[in-house]
């Protein structure tokens, strides 16, 4: 995970910077490229091996030598020489969620703050009140932000965790020792945050594989060593379960690791009432303890009466029930999806041409993607004037004539504003095949505004989808302020669909929401808000979540042909 190291040295660098009232666009560079970083789907030691660092977007030469020298060295002696300068607890507040250096600057020279559980006490206190500026909303943002921090610390992203987990899967598979892998646990039912990392292996060399699991470059430190169970810490203390099971109970293995505790506790207590008991060995008969079943999961639940179950949906929130009526989902497969809806080009704040994101847009097997650039009130993303946005779809006509097969859709991401408006003219959004209404500004207004506003852009006949509708950032950012339910009754009502954010740090909507919104009759769309090339291939996140919602094909925009999706819209037009 050096990428995400060097992404984190960045975020410092540009806080640090920011303190020091640095140019804005130096710090910008920095925020950006460790944005990249973040997102970065390619294995970053082989981009240095082959010296195409700067090919990342937003990284020159300069910046590809600190990384370089982080991913050398593990160290950066230019982060080093600026941390020297500012007092370590000072440092430690901005990376509170919401704590900009400017505000950290001023609490801490007023009240000398020693650490960040010093400023949880101080502002319990009621003591941050006394600094002009500072009300009980500003101290209740401050504790959520600490709150954030806690929690963004003890559990990482899916995405992440998915990467992480695939670095340790790929040595084991590659032993001739080992003979199946898997991995189990929140991350196998795709939960957006993950706490450790389960993996299962079957071997008939226990001890080998256990002493490979624990020598892997990114073992730390070593906290178990046994037969059976081996768990290790990364250097950022990630932790990860390692085990080796008999093939014959790979299945019961896989059912017991993946969980959840709540859907494990229900199938528990179901083979009690047929006679049976299950454990992660096997399903046994309660007399006389004979195994019925265990080598593979459809084994374990066809002795319960049950079809198999999707990992996404044990979460014993209806799977049971369901799978005992035959009425489990046919969910969402990436198979089904036939385009990408909601991409960033250079002409706003994305890295490459519009053409360069069709072409991987089409490799990727779509029949079509919508092009979504800015609006003119997103200045700081390079949002288009209503010029530039006729000028950019006379360009997207011109290159729709070299594609076979393949269709650029004319859209763009406009700005909700405070007041509900729409950042362009309801004439100028009609020219658009597909319009993408998003809030990007006034993220604190109270619930009842919010929802106002929100819902003031879903009644706007040309507007189709709505973009990450609670503009949450995992970790960082708390949602706004929304009455869901009436935001999905209004998307079912008018025909728009509500996005599936696929965004590593977005997710959003999220597993819940996404499933109210299937259930008061909203259509979904999947879209990766890709603003570089790699991150078309987030689009898995996004389908995860939509899984785990219970999402079937034709609850998805995705799944639609081309001129089914354009009828799609053009009912809403029309109505
Ligand atoms: P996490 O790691 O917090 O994101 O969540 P999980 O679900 O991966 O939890 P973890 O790693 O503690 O355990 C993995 C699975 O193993 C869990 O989903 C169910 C199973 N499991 C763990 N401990 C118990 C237990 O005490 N009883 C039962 N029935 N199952 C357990
Ligand atoms: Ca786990
Ligand atoms: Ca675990």
């Amino acid at each position: 995970m050096k990428q995400i190291e060097a992404a984190d040295a960045f975020d410092q660098i540009a806080d640090f910077l920011e303190l020091k009232g640095d140019n804005p666009f130096r710090i910008r560079a920095y925020r950006r490229a460790a944005l990249n970083l973040r997102n970065l789907t390619e294995d970053l030691e082989g981009l240095i091996k082959s010296g195409s660092l700067e090919t990342i977007p937003g990284v020159g030469k300069d910046l590809a030598a600190k990384i370089q020298e982080i991913v050398s060295t593990g160290r950066l002696k230019f982060l080093e020489n600026l941390k020297k300068e500012i007092p370590e607890s000072l440092s430690s507040l901005m990376t509170i969620p919401g704590i900009g250096p400017k505000t950290a600057k001023r609490v801490y020279d007023r009240f000398k703050v020693k650490s960040i559980q010093h400023l949880e006490d101080l502002v319990k206190a009621g003591k941050l009140r006394s600094l002009p500026g500072f009300q009980e909303k500003k101290e209740q943002n401050i504790l959520r932000g600490i709150q954030l921090l806690k929690a963004g610390q003890e559990r990482m992203l899916l995405g992440v965790a998915m990467a992480l987990a695939g670095q340790f899967i790929k040595p084991l598979k590659g032993m001739p020792e080992v003979q199946r892998v898997s991995v189990a646990g929140s991350l196998r039912r795709c939960c957006e945050t993950i706490g450790d990392l389960d993996i299962l292996v079957t071997s008939k060399k226990p001890a080998k594989v256990m002493d490979r699991f624990v020598s892997l470059p990114l073992v730390a430190q070593v906290q178990a060593h046994g037969e059976t169970k081996s768990s290790i810490r990364t250097a950022q203390g990630v932790q990860v379960d390692l085990r080796v099971v008999e093939p014959d109970a790979f299945g019961a293995a896989l059912v017991y690791f993946t969980g959840s505790k709540a859907h494990n506790i229900r199938i528990r207590s179901l083979a009690n009432r047929l006679g049976l008991t299950i454990n992660e060995y096997g399903v046994f008969k309660l007399k006389g303890g004979r195994k019925v079943a265990g080598r593979e999961e459809e084994d374990v639940y066809k002795t319960l009466g049950l079809p198999w179950i999707p990992p996404e949906l044990r979460e014993d929130l209806g799977e049971l029930e369901a799978a005992a009526k035959g009425r489990l989902p046919r969910l969402v497969e990436m198979k089904d999806l036939k385009g990408d809806f909601h991409i960033h080009s250079d002409w706003s704040d994305g890295h490459h041409p519009i053409e360069d994101l069709a072409r991987a847009a089409k490799a990727k097997g779509y029949r079509y993607m919508l092009l979504s650039d800015h609006s003119k009130s997103l200045r700081v993303a390079g949002g288009l004037t209503e010029s530039e946005l006729l000028e950019q779809m006379r360009e997207v006509q011109k290159l729709n004539r070299r594609f076979q097969s393949f269709r650029i859709l004319m859209g763009a991401e406009v700005d909700i504003l405070p007041d509900g408006r729409m950042d362009y003219s309801d004439s100028l959004l009609a020219k658009l095949d597909l319009v993408i209404a998003a809030v990007h500004s006034a993220f604190k207004q109270p619930k009842e505004a919010m929802t106002r506003r929100v819902i003031q852009a879903l009644t706007n006949r040309y507007v189709t989808i709505l973009a990450h509708p609670t503009a949450r950032l995992i970790g960082e950012r708390e949602p706004i302020q929304l009455d869901m339910e009436e935001v999905c009754k209004v998307a079912s009502r008018t025909g728009t669909a509500l996005e599936i954010n696929c965004y590593t740090q977005r997710l959003d909507l999220n597993d819940a929401h996404a499933r109210q919104a299937k259930e008061l009759g909203a259509k979904l769309v999947l879209s990766t808000d890709t603003h570089s090339l790699d991150q078309l291939n987030a689009i898995g996140l996004g389908l995860a979540m939509a899984r785990r919602a219970w999402v079937e094909p034709k609850g998805l925009l995705n799944t639609l042909g081309l001129d089914d999706l354009l009828a799609w819209v053009s009912k809403k037009r029309n109505k």
